[in-house]
């Protein structure tokens, strides 16, 4: 059964057709998809075909793979996925993708062969006349001072530079070794820790001049309400793909999160 945090009359229709998605954006983040879960990718297609076909615009906000180690990723998801989506953004939806912290070694060699559009994380888009704010999310989760340490070192020059010269076996091992210790880490985090510091969403609203904010990582899906300078801006926080799936949709009117299980 689909839970959705804003219904319209529109939005009864669970499979339209692809002419109806004219004029939609889908956000979509933290699939995580692996060799492990086809159950994941098998609704991540079929999601595409029945859903995002004859929209405008798929925004995939980071983690939509488990652990990328480099555009010589082995995965035969890596090859299907890339294989729809260019259909899709050939068909002409535009497609596009920002980092998570799993994937942030996704590169342009992979995107051009996915058809995709690499964006900066956070990237500001005018949605149908609403200046709309996009993130990953990990940013803002600013009282994870030891994520926020450990993300400074991943993504630096030297270190990215380092680590594309390793083999790909190399790579994989030093990608489950931070697997690892980041889910040991975890296990000593309290769970407000790894939410979003309402201060920092406020900061950067103000400091991008928007009002409405979609990001994801936190596996929270939610709509929330954040008073930013006299205004209730919103903040809508997509689904992770592990035992469910969602997507956040929007359009002239505004935006509704859909989720089910997988
Ligand atoms: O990923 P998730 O949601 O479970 O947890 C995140 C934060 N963890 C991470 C680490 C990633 O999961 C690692 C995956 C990388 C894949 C590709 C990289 C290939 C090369 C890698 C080389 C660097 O992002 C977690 C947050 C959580 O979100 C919530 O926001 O808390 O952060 C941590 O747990 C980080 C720890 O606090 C500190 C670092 C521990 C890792 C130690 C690794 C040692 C080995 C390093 C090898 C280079
Ligand atoms: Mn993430």
């Amino acid at each position: 059964m689909w839970s959705s945090a804003r219904r319209k009359s529109s939005d009864t229709a669970v499979n339209p057709s692809a002419s109806a998605q004219a004029g939609r954006s889908f956000f979509i983040a933290d699939l995580h998809l692996t060799d492990e879960r086809p159950a994941a990718t098998g609704r991540f297609f079929r999601f595409l075909q029945d859903e995002v076909a004859g929209a405008d615009a798929l925004y995939i906000l980071g983690d939509l793979f488990e652990a990328w180690t480099g555009d010589d990723h082995d995965e035969r998801v890596a090859g299907d996925t890339a294989e729809r989506l260019a259909t899709l953004a050939e068909a002409g939806t535009r497609v596009y993708f920002m980092h998570g912290n799993r994937d942030f070694l996704l590169a342009e060699r992979y995107a051009a062969r996915a058809g995709m559009a690499l964006l900066p994380d956070p990237t500001r888009i005018d949605l149908y006349g609403v200046p709309t704010l996009l993130m990953h999310g990990d940013t803002l989760c600013t009282d994870d001072t030891a994520y926020q340490n450990f993300r400074r070192r991943a993504r630096h020059p030297l270190t990215r530079a380092f680590l594309h010269r390793l083999p790909r076996a190399w790579r994989q091992r030093l990608a489950r070794r931070a697997r690892a210790g980041s889910e040991a880490a975890k296990m000593h985090k309290a769970a407000e820790i790894m939410d979003v510091n309402a201060d920092e969403v406020v900061r950067v609203l103000r400091e991008h001049q928007a009002c409405r904010l979609i990001h994801g990582h936190t596996h929270r899906p939610a709509q929330h309400a954040h008073p930013v300078d006299g205004r209730v801006c919103e903040r809508w926080v997509m689904p992770d793909w592990y035992t469910r799936w969602g997507y956040v949709v929007c359009d002239a009117t505004g935006c509704t999160l859909r989720m089910d299980a997988l």
